[in-house]
């Protein structure tokens, strides 16, 4: 086989144990995310104790220890932001905790969906640590069996709100939501793979700023900012700006609206997650960077291009998408003499007010503090 266990899996368990504690970031209020933790214990009651899995009990324990050690240890703000924002945009009178737990609900279904993705994504990607513990395939040398674990809690999604949203009136609307999200961000994946097809040299020719805004919207932005938002108006009735309720619960041009903005912010936390993949602290991210061995086609590497000399591109091209350390240290000296972290901290500056002047041109729209709220968890962040 192509690819072996040890291939597959440098990052061991006992490394994991010398790492200090991935440290706990500005993100919710410590009781809002007490609370959404809180029914974490529902949600893999719901999975793993219905009726037809008990004929199969080793299925059903090994179910529960996928979730428990996939689906938390995040900064949960995807999973948190779908509440947040309903309790701003919800009419009072539809503001109480059943509502919240729902909303709640439709948080885990989110995290489920990035537990997937991640566990995909760091067997693609060759990483071998997630969370500050090893990533799922590294964990006890699942290997590619791991993946059959990202279809499990895939499914779990489905299972979720099929057992609680059957009879909502948007139900049809977020299950074609879930689909929509998967596969964009599918889409996204695929772009993201083509930069850097398997066994060859990264293409740098199609490093471009377009390029990378496309793929980044497709893999990121949907899912991790869109997705939770639109949830929260499906659940809602929405007010405008004036705290007037406005038309259907669908209305498109307000998800359009709304998806525009959120992209936008989308786009702004994965050159974060770039930036952090070479420049972050492992012990902060809980990550280790595989991008430049990898040769993706990340912000900095799309920036380096834009401003490289020809023989700083000769370097790229000679040393980009090799993953031995000597080829990334070339790389990282280069995109520090190219003087890319403060690049990064203008762009960050310029980028935050920007999104911060379009949420403001919004009218007739959403109420604003559904996306200040969302960027001033992201703003200057170091995980
Ligand atoms: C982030 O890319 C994108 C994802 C996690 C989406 C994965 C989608 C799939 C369909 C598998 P990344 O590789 O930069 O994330 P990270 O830095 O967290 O590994
Ligand atoms: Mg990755
Ligand atoms: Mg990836
Ligand atoms: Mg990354």
């Amino acid at each position: 086989p192509h690819l072996s266990l040890n291939r597959l899996c440098q990052y061991s368990t006992a490394a994991s144990a010398n790492l200090p504690p991935a440290k706990t970031g500005h993100v919710a209020s410590q009781d809002e995310k007490r609370e959404f933790m809180s029914l974490f214990p529902d949600i893999v009651r719901d999975l793993t104790e219905v009726g037809s899995l008990s004929d199969i009990p080793d299925a059903q324990k090994w179910y529960a220890k996928v979730l428990q050690y996939n689906a938390v240890g995040g900064k949960m703000n995807r999973g948190l932001a779908v509440s947040l924002s309903f309790k701003i945009i919800a009419s009072p009178e539809l503001i109480k905790p059943e509502t919240i737990r729902e909303a709640h609900l439709l948080g885990w279904c989110i995290e489920l969906l990035q537990s997937f993705f991640l566990i995909a994504d760091d067997i693609i990607d060759g990483s071998d640590m997630r969370r500050g513990k090893p990533s799922w395939h590294c964990h006890e040398n699942l290997g590619l069996s791991a993946f059959n674990d990202a279809i499990l809690i895939e499914a779990g999604i489905y299972k979720l709100l099929h057992k609680h949203f059957r009879n909502a009136p948007y139900y049809l609307d977020m299950l074609d939501l879930f689909h929509e999200m998967t596969m964009n961000t599918a889409l996204g994946q695929a772009l993201d793979l083509l930069s850097c097809p398997a066994g060859q040299r990264p293409n740098l020719s199609k490093f471009t700023m377009e390029r990378y805004n496309s793929i980044v919207k497709y893999k990121t932005a949907f899912y991790s900012f869109y997705l939770p938002i639109a949830l929260s108006m499906y659940m809602a009735g929405i007010r405008n700006t004036d705290n007037v309720r406005v038309a259907g619960i669908t209305d498109r041009e307000l998800h359009r609206q709304a998806r525009t903005i959120l992209v936008e912010m989308g786009q702004f936390f994965q050159v974060q997650d770039d930036y952090l993949d070479c420049f972050g602290d492992s012990s902060v991210t809980g990550k280790i960077g595989t991008d430049i061995g990898k040769g993706k086609c990340t912000w900095l590497s799309v920036v380096a291009l834009q401003r490289a000399s020809p023989s700083q591109r000769a370097v790229m091209e000679k040393h980009y998408g090799i993953p031995e350390q000597s080829s990334i240290d070339t790389i990282k000296a280069l995109y520090k003499e190219l003087g890319l972290r403060a690049t990064y901290r203008a762009y960050e500056d310029s980028t935050s007010s920007m999104i911060r002047t379009h949420i403001q041109q919004i009218s007739r729209g959403l109420n604003h503090n559904v996306f200040f709220n969302f960027l001033d968890k992201i703003h200057k962040r170091s995980r």
